[in-house]
């Protein structure tokens, strides 16, 4: 397949880039092979360097639920640009988005904007921290939160014990204040609560989780955190940076009816923009700088071009309700998927939440980060290059998700499964030569 432009490309930046990209995923090390470099994008398709067109299946990671280039967010972003770019004051944009979070997120009363979901857990760990006065937090194994120090951290030997650097650079201080334990075990964070009495300021999680590929709660286990965290006086945050305004219009927490104290955001509030926030209740809010002693700031939080994308997203969704639309084009993926795997004998499982979808290839089920890694990697390199090859584009890693957009219809879902089809059937004959 002719990349030779996006080769050169990948050559000039890795002169001047660490590894030649600004996030490690987009590398394509989980997959093999060299990144494609895109020049431009509009509805559901993305266009490489060599004029090649791909449905794109990752979509930013998220952000863009309306699609690429939605027409009314880049209307909304040049006549913000010609406005003005940054004041470093406030706006009023800020409070119109606010007021949109908070009437869509079930238990945002309060929200404070930062421009990056790093930012925001980030945030959220240290206003929890510092509203609680503890300084332990639980976090389970295959939930991403960003690149804060107090994540990058894995399970201990004992899952009990306290975590391990997952990085180096994060040190071990900062470690022994991170309980990680596994995704759907509420009796081994009921022995973490027992272990580290009066000392666990927070249970951050993600609601459904989508960086160990999609892996979603037990029924249960949600609201077990919800009781576990109020009887030990912990705050219960979700990281919703992914399914905030994409799984419903008010995120997981209102599809679970759980209501945590803090949400952590990013993503589609952005509409492709640099946005990240945290928010919940006012009391903890509270503590927030210049209100309450918890300090947080932002050269650039709350940005006008950031702010209009936002609102311009939010309210699109606000009127459309698209949530149907997307529920429908995903299952006929999801479904259409199943056929064509068992169709090739592959062993494998799906997961979906509204236009947020996910597939593992192993037999499943996937509670879990230990069951998550017994998936085929190597098959899904070789799977993720051949729909490549013929113009799809899924997430360059097993352990991602794949993210759906108004802009996908039956018909790029059905040209997506002919490929898969066709794809694994050449893979056969190849694996048998
Ligand atoms: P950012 O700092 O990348 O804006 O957000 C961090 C983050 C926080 N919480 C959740 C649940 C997330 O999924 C993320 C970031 N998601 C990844 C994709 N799985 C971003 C892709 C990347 O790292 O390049």
């Amino acid at each position: 397949m002719t990349l030779e432009r996006s080769l050169s490309a990948f050559e000039r930046a890795k002169r001047v880039i660490p590894g030649g990209v600004n996030s490690p995923v987009r590398a394509f090390r989980a997959v093999g092979g060299s990144p494609i470099f895109i020049k431009s994008a509009s509805g559901c398709t993305i266009v490489d360097l060599n004029e090649r067109t791909y449905v794109d299946y990752v979509m930013s990671w998220g952000p863009l639920i309306l699609g690429h280039a939605y027409p009314p967010v880049v209307k909304a972003i040049q006549a913000a640009a010609a406005r003005g770019t940054s004041f470093g004051t406030p706006t009023e944009l800020e409070s119109e988005l606010a007021e949109l979070v908070c009437a869509m997120i079930p238990s945002i009363e309060k929200v404070r904007f930062v421009s990056s979901g790093t930012e925001a857990t980030m945030s959220a760990l240290r206003l929890a921290r510092g509203f609680t006065k503890r300084d332990k937090v639980i976090k389970f194994a295959g939930c991403y939160h960003g690149h804060a120090d107090a994540f990058l951290i894995s399970a201990g030997s004992g899952a009990l014990t306290n975590g391990v650097p997952d990085s180096p650079g994060v040190t071990a201080g900062t470690a022994r204040d991170t309980i990680v334990v596994d995704y759907n075990d509420l009796a081994a964070v009921e022995a973490a609560f027992a272990a580290n009495p009066e000392q666990i300021a927070a249970v951050i999680v993600e609601p459904y989780a989508a960086n160990m590929g999609l892996v979603l709660p037990v029924p249960g286990f949600l609201q077990g955190l919800r009781d576990l965290t109020t009887r030990h006086g912990a705050l219960l945050i979700f990281d919703e940076v992914v399914t905030a305004f994409r799984v419903s219009p008010g995120g997981a927490q209102e599809r679970e009816r759980v209501l945590p104290d803090l949400t952590t955001l990013g993503k589609i509030i952005g509409g492709g923009l640099p946005v990240g926030a945290f928010g919940g209740r006012a009391d903890v809010m509270a503590a927030l700088s210049p209100e309450g002693p918890v300090y947080q700031a932002g050269t650039l939080s709350g940005n006008p071009l950031a702010m209009a994308a936002g609102i311009a997203t939010l309210r699109t969704l606000l009127r459309d309700q698209p949530y149907p639309q997307l529920d429908q084009v995903s299952q006929r993926l999801v479904e259409g998927l199943e056929q064509v795997f068992r169709s090739h004998e592959i062993p494998h499982t799906t997961a979906r939440a509204g236009s947020l979808v996910g597939f593992f290839f192993t037999s499943g089920p996937v509670q879990d980060l230990k069951a998550a890694k017994t998936s085929d990697t190597q098959l899904y390199g070789r799977f993720f290059h051949a729909m490549l090859d013929r113009g799809f584009y899924f997430a360059p890693s097993q352990f991602e998700a794949a993210f759906l957009s108004t802009a996908h219809t039956a018909t790029e879902v059905d040209r997506t499964l002919a490929a898969a089809d066709d794809a694994l059937t050449s893979l056969r004959s190849a694996l048998r030569t």
